[in-house]
């Protein structure tokens, strides 16, 4: 737990006209810089001063409100001091440059965080979540984030961690003390808690894609044949006109991508060129594109023209609308049905009849339509305690691969060298998910529980 030698500054909230903005300070020097700064001779912790910022020159430059923060009683686990000023860059930047000449340092991107992990505040995991709290784009984020802060996703991964070691401890024992009279191992009881173990591990690698599209926005990609609307989808969506909207097909030939918040939902919208068989290379480069991008798709809008006999699709386009992820907008709903049975044709899908031209309602009626298939989508995760983002991972799939090998060699050899090795392996990439790594542990425990060699 490195205490840090020098003393951070920075301006926590943006920059930029504001009604106040908070600057932080964390280090050993904190207390007797707020002692000199506000002339104060005493400063009791997480008390709320008013007081005016005097500079090294003496001079005031702000009536400013202040809290101390004593160390192992704050966010960073060091002696903090936070300064709410008017929010003027002007004065931020000159209180600022004061705490840098009275020997602060400028901090890095995420120091304050790093100092709290560094000082055992927080874990790995709740160190990721401060970020993930500040930059979620939805609802669902915004609460596993907190969720994560609090430490539930560090808590499961420590049963596990426990559940390893466990496991290990037992297969040293036996295989370092044979001559003791160890109890016989529930060999079944044994392989059956490393296969949960397994199944647990692949249930919440799965959460990381939902993770991602929650976090960053949802992958929306707009598709369909020419001229059926789906730039006026795009405008509706966005409520200004950003994409060229003609009666002319073949339109939209390059992406268009723009980003919207849809109630609790970031998506992240990308209008495409038309899908049809075409001549022209310019547009055939335009649909390979439109293809590609449907692949990464979280979301898909497929607008179809119900005036319009149902266009002819190839099957290759046809098979990328999966429709677990596929909404369908019959549009155009204003102009003469043609005798098309739509209905059947797109009976996996979830669809909806509108008119993105005459009507006024068009936008709210597609935000509902929306809404309720996400909601739906994410419903097992909208109460989930936790969510994995990519590191995570990837920790999680190095476990996996190890415990994996370790089912396999249980099975086929039962306790040996190699099973202990790669329970060993899955419990460093768990550890490394949580930023801890610590085998004098392991060791205490076969010590302790099972008295051997005393
Ligand atoms: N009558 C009617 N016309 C519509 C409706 N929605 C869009 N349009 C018109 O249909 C034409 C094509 O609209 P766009 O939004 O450009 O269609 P697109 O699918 O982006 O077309 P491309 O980019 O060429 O593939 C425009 O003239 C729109 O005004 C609707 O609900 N009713
Ligand atoms: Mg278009």
């Amino acid at each position: 737990m490195g205490v840090q030698e020098d003393t951070i500054v920075a301006l926590s909230t943006p920059w930029g006209e504001s009604g106040i903005g908070v600057i932080r300070l964390s280090g050993p020097d904190c207390l007797p810089l707020t002692k000199t700064i506000f002339r104060r001779s005493v400063i009791a912790p997480r008390h709320n001063y008013v007081g005016s910022y005097q500079t090294l020159e003496g001079l005031s430059l702000d009536d400013v409100t202040f809290v101390y923060f004593a160390p192992n009683a704050s966010f960073t686990g060091e002696a903090t001091l936070e300064i709410s000023c008017h929010g003027n860059p002007l004065i931020l930047r000159q209180v600022i440059r004061d705490c840098i000449q009275r020997g602060c340092r400028q901090a890095n991107p995420g120091e304050f965080t790093r100092r709290a992990f560094t000082n055992g505040v927080l874990d790995l995991c709740q160190s990721e979540a401060v970020a993930d709290l500040i930059h979620a784009k939805s609802q669902q984020a915004l609460a596993i984030a907190r969720n994560q802060l609090l430490g539930s996703l560090s808590k499961k991964i420590d049963r596990w961690v426990a559940i390893l070691m466990e496991q290990i401890a037992w297969i040293e024992a036996y295989l370092n003390f044979p001559e003791e009279d160890l109890p016989e191992a529930n060999r079944r009881a044994y392989f059956n808690e490393l296969y949960v173990l397994s199944e647990e591990i692949d249930k919440l690698v799965h959460t990381h894609a939902h993770y991602q599209s929650l976090q960053n926005g949802i992958t929306t990609v707009i598709v369909g044949a020419p001229n059926v609307g789906k730039s006026t989808l795009l405008n509706t969506l966005l409520g200004h006109n950003r994409a060229i909207v003609s009666p002319m097909p073949g339109t939209t030939r390059d992406f268009i991508r723009e980003y919207v918040q849809l109630e609790s939902y970031g998506l992240r919208l990308v209008d495409t060129a038309g899908i049809h068989a075409s001549c022209d290379a310019l547009e055939h480069e335009g649909i390979q594109k439109s293809l590609e991008q449907l692949e990464k798709a979280d979301l898909i809008l497929w607008v179809l023209d119900q005036s319009q006999p149902m266009p002819h699709f190839e099957q290759s386009f046809i098979q990328l609308l999966d429709p677990s992820k596929t909404l369908a907008l019959l549009n155009k709903a204003d102009l003469p049905c043609t005798d098309i049975d739509f209905s059947s044709y797109l009976r996996q899908y979830s669809y909806c009849s509108i008119s993105l031209k005459e009507d006024v309602e068009a936008f709210n009626k597609i935000q509902t339509f929306i809404r309720d298939f996400l909601d739906q989508r994410y419903e097992d995760f909208s109460q989930a305690a936790f969510m994995v983002n990519e590191r995570h991972a990837e920790s999680l799939m190095e476990a996996q691969i190890a415990i994996k090998k370790a089912i396999h060699l249980f099975q086929t050899q039962g306790f040996e060298d190699c099973l202990a090795a790669e329970l060993k392996a899955a419990l460093h990439a768990m550890e490394q998910m949580v930023g801890r790594v610590d085998y004098e542990q392991i060791l205490d425990r076969i010590f302790s529980r099972f008295c051997i060699g005393k």
